[in-house]
């Protein structure tokens, strides 16, 4: 540890107070909602690098998480109106989206039998017609067709306005969910928490308490979420660090959350398209500071179809320890704002290599973290392995 703490501070030339948050880190006290706003906007990036990269060493080594998975997006038909959002069609322009028939997506599950996938992802936009009761049973056929498979489904945004719709409780509707199947939720919808902002953006869908009062009561009942945060548009560091501690306070609650994924602003096509998007050097400061600040999140993940291949490796020495999954170029939510990936896929052997050229260790994950494969040094000439 001596030696680690000495690393950090000759880093680069930093002053009492960084130097005071550095040894709060290393001796693992929580940092303050002041001294994460202090990291974001005095720390510089060599700094921040080694220390969240030093806490990142420190409870995985060298593993990097990813997970073979695909997406289904039932429609992208929406009855909100984000201002960020270059994916969803508003119902008057209805002949510009799509919408999936209970018959296509299960034949979208059924494209994947055979391959060893052991996720769908499930969101979409928030269409009025499909109701709580059309996906629990949409879910329940893809469950008798591929039990094992881990069904991550549907946004708080989406799961408030079905529960709204079918007239119930947040816990009555995920109760529903869950008995048909689905096993967690994913982290989006969160964008940031800052009411002000929030409205600025996305006014008309579900409230930050909202958000965080759907995620308490799926962990509640036994469902494990992941949670985002929207960046690089008009928030301030204190925003992001409000977010932040917002999520923090509630995984000390509950324990439920397993992942934190900063998502970066694209500004393709959307009503947004006005802000320039913010640098590699932030995003891996976002990463960076997210690593230090959320102590009690396990895992932080550097979505590559969002910041492509180049800056998911450069994340892996500030922070991250998972780059999602292979996903088989199954969506469209980022390809549409403009993000480098647009037609994301790769395969596992293309993620491992990527994972293992800056000297990582390459780690097929579960859902929830169980190992399922460990490919360091793997012999793909040996075996005929599917994507
Ligand atoms: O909530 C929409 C974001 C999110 C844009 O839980 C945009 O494993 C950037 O949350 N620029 C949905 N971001 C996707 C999501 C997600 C993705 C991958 C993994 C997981 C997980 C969750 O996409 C939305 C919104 O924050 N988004 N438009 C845009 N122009
Ligand atoms: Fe609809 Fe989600 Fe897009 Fe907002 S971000 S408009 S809720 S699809």
């Amino acid at each position: 540890m001596e030696k680690k703490k000495i690393q950090i501070y000759q880093s680069s030339d930093i002053g009492p107070e960084l130097k005071a948050i550095a040894e709060k880190v290393i001796s693992e006290q929580r940092i303050t909602v002041k001294e994460g706003t202090y990291l974001f906007e005095k720390g510089e990036l060599g700094f921040l690098g080694s220390l969240a990269n030093y806490i990142r060493n420190k409870k995985h080594g060298d593993f990097t998480y990813f997970n073979r998975n695909f997406h289904i997006e039932p429609t992208n038909i929406c009855v909100f109106d984000c201002k960020f959002c270059s994916y969803s069609r508003l119902l008057k322009h209805r002949q510009q989206g799509w919408e999936l028939s209970e018959d296509d997506i299960l034949q979208k599950v059924k494209e994947f039998d055979g391959k060893p996938v052991t996720e769908v992802h499930i969101v979409g936009g928030v269409h009025p017609k499909m109701g709580l009761m059309y996906f629990a049973k949409l879910i329940k056929k893809i469950k008798e067709h591929r039990p094992e498979l881990h069904v991550k489904a549907f946004t708080a945004v989406e799961l408030e306005f079905m529960c709204r719709k079918a007239r119930v409780s947040f816990e009555e509707g995920l109760k529903i969910l869950k008995n048909h199947g689905q096993d967690s939720l994913p982290g989006g919808g969160a964008e940031i928490f800052d009411e002000e902002l929030r409205n600025r953006i996305c006014k008309d869908k579900c409230t930050s308490e909202q958000w965080l009062k759907i995620h308490e009561t799926a962990h509640n009942i036994g469902m494990p979420s992941n949670a985002t945060l929207l960046y690089g548009h008009y928030e301030s560091y204190a925003h992001r660090i409000d977010h932040m501690n917002r999520l923090r306070e509630l995984q000390d609650k509950t324990g439920g959350f397993n992942t934190f994924i900063p998502l970066k602003f694209r500004n393709g096509n959307n009503q947004m398209s006005n802000i320039p998007e913010v640098s590699t050097m932030e995003d891996l400061k976002m990463y960076a500071v997210s690593r230090i600040f959320l102590d009690n999140f396990n895992h932080i993940k550097a979505y590559w179809p969002m910041i492509g291949r180049d800056t998911s490796q450069m994340s892996l020495n500030f922070g991250v320890n998972d780059i999602d999954g292979t996903i088989d170029d199954s969506t469209k939510i980022y390809s549409m704002a403009g993000s480098e990936e647009q037609n994301p896929s790769l395969s596992t052997q293309e993620l491992c290599k990527l994972i293992e050229d800056v000297g990582r260790h390459p780690i097929e994950r579960g859902t929830l973290y169980n190992i399922i494969n460990d490919y360091k040094d793997y012999n793909w000439e040996s075996e005929k392995i599917y994507n």
